[in-house]
């Protein structure tokens, strides 16, 4: 049983709006094809997410699709046609070839896998069409037979008709990864399938999964059930038919090749070709025929990539949402992190043990504290006076701060390191990430302790810099010069150190004490106002320095996020690429514009 294929009308047209028109292939549809392949080219897909695997796969086909076939095809819409001959394993295609070219052209083999690059027959008249720069510009054009993949070989012959070339694809099933996927490439370029298959493996599953892409996508397809002993054909060919008719194939003509004797050039007899040489001579003869079956693939092809388009565009959209998520969960144990620190510095903590006994050792308490609290006024040269003096004492209270706020920095730089890790581990995408790093981004960096060394030495000398310039006022020279840049410095960061307490005076423990007497010291100097404003100014300088070195913790794990190249515009270019592209499709199909 043979469909008798009517080389006028080798296909009936279905699927997807209206007619298929070469009207819609111009140089509308060509630029518009040209933007969607570029904004594909431009997706990034680096973030691991589930089925990203198949997402990556299906976006590199699609751009390898407009690149092999569809934006040559476009450009040249009266290239000749491509039959590409595909199917199983064993099939018989390399044989059938042969015979349909008349001599040996491709390789038939028993031995499996074979590695060979494909064969591309055509007419000596055709050659330039086939020149490297139009279809399947990734392979490279030879002229002999070789084993490279990355090869395609062309092979003029007389016998092959003009208009019409037929390429021999490797098995669609290879047990080498390299050919299957080469055979998908190879298919995807073809304007036609000549899809062999064998009366062993007709039921077969991986031809099967072509076929039905085949008819989604509606490529021109021609069935040949080959290497089938005479007694099975009955049965076999009616089945097959009821598979293809079943999967959307029914029009699709089937060809029947009777398994024959393969002669010393390895080709089959004649007469079992005859069938399928004709309806090819018959359509590379019939310039309308051809071009029917040209556009039916193409706009096939065509309709496919723009519907792909908006799934890749989704996964891009989300791509983009993760990682702002990664980078707003890393701002968070970050931002807890410099939260935690000026907390810790504010709230009296740092004033403290060593800190705090060598303040005690700088001012003393006790009897000078009680004179404070009952007439600040009277007091206040004597305070100076009793303080006035000990530089090298300034100097340890001003060497046990650095220390605890060194301390204070670097614990919550860790633990905002590890927030930070355990946030991005929670998903596969930040495990990546952290994975790919190749650095410890759950620990706080290796540099960080001698930048916050720097960060908080510069602090201190942003210290000394206000006092100094406060002490310039005339009216505060005196009791400034009594008591000394550096002791003064010391008080201010006293005073800082226990800014959320100290200013108010609430409390007045040990260290609140030592804090109210810092504060006084200063007072005595400068007065209430400008000490207010000068503890203020003290406070944010310590606060942007704090800032700044955790920023630069939080930077290692930004930078992965910024170093994945994904752009929010993207989805939307997609949308508006894939939109024009089927805009251009429906132009066409109204007609040529009045
Ligand atoms: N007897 C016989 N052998 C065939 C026929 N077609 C193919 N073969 C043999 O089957 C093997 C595989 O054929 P080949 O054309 O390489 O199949 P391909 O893998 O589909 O290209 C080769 O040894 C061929 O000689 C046929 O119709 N009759
Ligand atoms: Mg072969």
């Amino acid at each position: 049983m043979t469909t008798v294929p009517d080389p006028t009308n080798p296909f009936s047209i279905a699927h997807g709006g209206g007619a298929p028109s070469a009207g819609s292939y111009g140089t509308v549809m060509l630029t518009a094809l040209v933007r969607l392949h570029q904004a594909l080219q431009e997706v990034r897909l680096p973030l691991e997410v589930p089925g990203i695997a198949e997402q990556r796969a299906g976006l590199s086909e699609m751009v390898d699709q407009l690149e092999d076939y569809v934006i040559p095809r476009v450009t040249t819409l009266e290239a000749p046609l491509l039959a590409v001959v595909g199917g199983s394993t064993g099939a018989g295609k390399s044989t059938l070839v042969n015979s349909l070219v008349g001599h040996k052209v491709t390789q038939p083999g028993l031995l499996r896998p074979t590695t060979r690059s494909p064969v591309l027959v055509h007419h000596p008249d055709d050659a330039s069409w086939f020149g490297a720069d139009r279809l399947l510009p990734d392979l490279e054009r030879v002229d002999h037979p070789t084993t490279d993949p990355a090869a395609l070989q062309l092979v003029p012959a007389e016998s092959v008709p003009p208009g019409l070339a037929i390429l021999d694809a490797p098995d669609v099933d290879s047990v080498v990864e390299e050919n299957r996927e080469l055979a998908a490439q190879l298919l995807a370029a073809g304007d036609l399938w000549l899809f062999v298959t064998s009366a062993a493996r007709y039921a077969d599953q991986v031809p099967w999964e072509f076929l039905r892409q085949a008819a989604e996508r509606s490529t021109s397809v021609a069935i040949v059930l080959d290497r089938t002993p005479e007694d099975a054909v009955q049965t076999v060919a009616t089945h097959l038919a009821r598979m293809l008719a079943s999967r959307g194939l029914k029009d699709s003509p089937l060809f029947v090749v009777h398994e024959g004797p393969v002669s010393d050039q390895e080709l089959l007899p004649a007469d079992h070709v005859s069938e399928i040489r004709e309806w090819l001579e018959a359509l590379a003869g019939d310039a309308g025929a051809r071009q029917q079956v040209v556009i039916q693939t193409l706009d096939g092809a065509v309709r496919t990539l723009t519907r792909r388009t908006y799934p890749v565009a989704d996964a891009a959209a989300e791509q983009v949402a993760i990682a702002d998520r990664l980078r707003e969960d890393a701002v968070a144990a970050y931002d807890e992190g410099i939260r935690k620190v000026l907390a810790g510095v504010e709230d009296g903590s740092l004033l403290r043990g060593e800190v705090l006994a060598r303040w005690q050792e700088f001012v003393g308490t006790g009897e000078l504290l009680k004179s404070l609290e009952s007439r600040v006024g009277r007091w206040r040269d004597r305070l100076v006076n009793t303080v006035k003096g000990k530089p090298q004492q300034a100097e340890r209270v001003t060497v046990a701060m650095e220390s605890g706020l060194e301390l204070l920095i670097l614990e919550h730089a860790e633990a905002a390191a590890e927030r930070a890790e355990a946030s991005w581990r929670q998903v596969a995408s930040g495990q990546g990430l952290l994975a790919d790093s190749g650095a410890e981004l759950g620990r706080a960096s290796r540099e960080l302790r001698r930048n916050a060394e720097r960060a908080v030495r510069e602090w201190q000398s942003d210290v000394l810099t206000m006092v100094r310039t406060q002490g310039q006022d005339k009216r505060t020279t005196a009791r400034f010069l009594a008591f000394g840049v550096n002791g003064l410095s010391v008080a201010l960061m006293i005073v800082v150190f226990s800014y959320s307490y100290g200013l108010t005076g609430a409390e007045v423990g040990i260290a609140g004490g030592s804090a109210v007497l810092g504060q006084k010291l200063l007072e005595a100097v400068f007065g209430d106002q400008a000490v207010r404003s000068l503890a203020e100014r003290a406070r944010t300088s310590l606060e942007a320095r704090v800032k700044e070195l955790f920023g630069a913790e939080l930077a290692r794990y930004t930078h992965l996020l910024d170093g994945l190249g994904l752009d929010p515009e993207t989805p939307e270019q997609l949308r508006r690429a894939s939109r024009r592209v089927e805009d251009a499709r429906y132009a066409g199909q109204r007609g040529p514009e009045q």
